[in-house]
């Protein structure tokens, strides 16, 4: 795949080597992880800390039983709330479940100010029930944290006095973020570029519509890339901001306004197309992209590689493509020169994408590793 960084044949340049070792060292590379509310930004963030810093040390582990526990409530309260939102309407399967479900409701949307076994008592009694499971399967219909089920189906571990969240109870767990936060970490620099070590600098933003008015304060020319997160499986999603919006829509113009954007002109730019799990899962489970993208049924995947008679395939070379379609559009911007407005084209680039699931660490590390590639070969081209 050809990509918006420059290739360099091979460093022969003695002095040249020992300047990259220097500069690598001692220069720290700008990331930015940008995208959509809940496409997966701060789960990178998590999985960064895991690979390159020190993981979770108990008492962090200890400190996300707070946040483990809001999305329970979180959960099961969108769930049994929705029941009568969603059309046709859902109906429990028993008084029982009913009796649970109205105690649910009862507490309201916030978390209870405790969390006692006769309330985890009730929640597994709403989970557990038919009519609450069949309103979960469709919670595309309304706005519902990715993590419900995984939570959901661990209440009797999570509800124990000894509970120690796992690794991936924490991947799993959501925040939205409503800050701007920074990790910082070293990675060794491969010999063929000097050696030595790299510093990143990886900033983590809030992607919700009135998050991004924060985003300017971390654009400017510095930034090496911009690892970009679409949530592939949001294809049949509406925004938690505005209902009438799909998400995958608002992805990709969220994205060209990225492209676009004068302050990021010299960043690279890395599309990560995340969530490929609960993508395949819908798929699967008979969801159709054509309602939102109809243009989807005439698509003809140009890769030889793709076996368009696998509607999951097809349906990521379809948004990798919207993708490249995106980069492909001029970039023309005015630019003041002697007193005179001059328009000018800028170069197109072409961003590198990869098929992610934020979740999986080892598919991570993969991808990241060449990432950093990438990112460690434009700085040396930059020198
Ligand atoms: N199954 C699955 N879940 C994912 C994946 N990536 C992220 N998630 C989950 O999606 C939810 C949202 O992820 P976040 O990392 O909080 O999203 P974000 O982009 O930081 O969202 P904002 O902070 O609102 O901008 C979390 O519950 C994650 O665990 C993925 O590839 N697969
Ligand atoms: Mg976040």
């Amino acid at each position: 795949m050809g990509g918006c960084f420059r290739r360099r044949e091979s460093i022969n340049n003695e002095n040249q080597i020992s300047k990259i070792h220097t500069q690598t060292f001692f220069d720290t590379n700008k990331l930015l992880l940008l995208g959509t509310g809940e496409s997966g930004k701060t789960t990178i963030i998590k999985q960064m800390k895991i690979l390159h810093i020190n993981g979770f040390s108990n008492e962090e582990k200890l400190e996300k039983i707070k946040n483990i526990k809001q999305n329970i409530h979180e959960s099961i309260y969108d769930i049994v709330f929705n029941m009568n939102q969603v059309n046709p309407p859902t109906k429990f399967n028993s008084e029982e479940a009913l009796k649970a479900g109205e105690y649910i409701l009862n507490i309201g949307k916030e978390e209870p100010v405790e969390y006692t076994e006769e309330y985890y008592d009730n929640v597994k009694t709403a989970w557990a029930d038919e009519g609450v499971q069949e309103t979960f399967r469709r919670s595309n219909e309304f706005q519902l944290i990715d993590s419900a089920q995984h939570f959901l189906d661990q209440v009797d571990i999570i509800r124990k006095p000894d509970y120690i969240p796992t690794v991936e109870d924490i991947l799993v767990c959501r925040v939205m973020t409503v800050q701007i936060s920074k990790i910082e970490f070293s990675l060794p620099v491969p010999k063929k570029y000097g050696g030595g070590l790299a510093n990143f600098f990886l900033y983590d933003v809030g992607g919700q519509r009135g998050q991004r008015k924060q985003w300017i304060k971390v654009f400017d020319e510095a930034i090496q890339a911009i690892l970009f997160l679409i949530a592939a499986s949001d294809f049949d999603l509406t925004l938690r901001e505005d209902g009438a919006k799909n998400r995958l829509k608002e992805s990709f113009e969220l994205f060209q306004n990225i492209y676009k954007n004068q302050y990021l002109q010299t960043s690279g730019l890395i599309v990560f197309l995340n969530k490929q799990d609960i993508l395949e899962k819908k798929i699967k489970e008979g969801r159709k992209l054509e309602p939102a993208f109809p243009e989807f049924k005439n698509y003809e995947p140009k890769e030889k590689d793709c076996n368009a008679n696998d509607y999951y395939e097809k349906a990521k070379y379809f948004m990798r493509q919207k993708i490249y379609d995106i980069a492909q559009k001029p970039v023309v911007i005015e630019r003041a020169v002697r007193g005179t407005l001059v328009t000018e084209e800028l170069p197109k680039r072409k961003p590198y994408i990869h098929f992610t699931v934020a979740t999986n660490t080892k598919n991570i590390k993969k991808v990241f590793d060449s990432v950093q590639e990438i990112i460690l070969e434009r700085t040396i081209n930059l020198l």
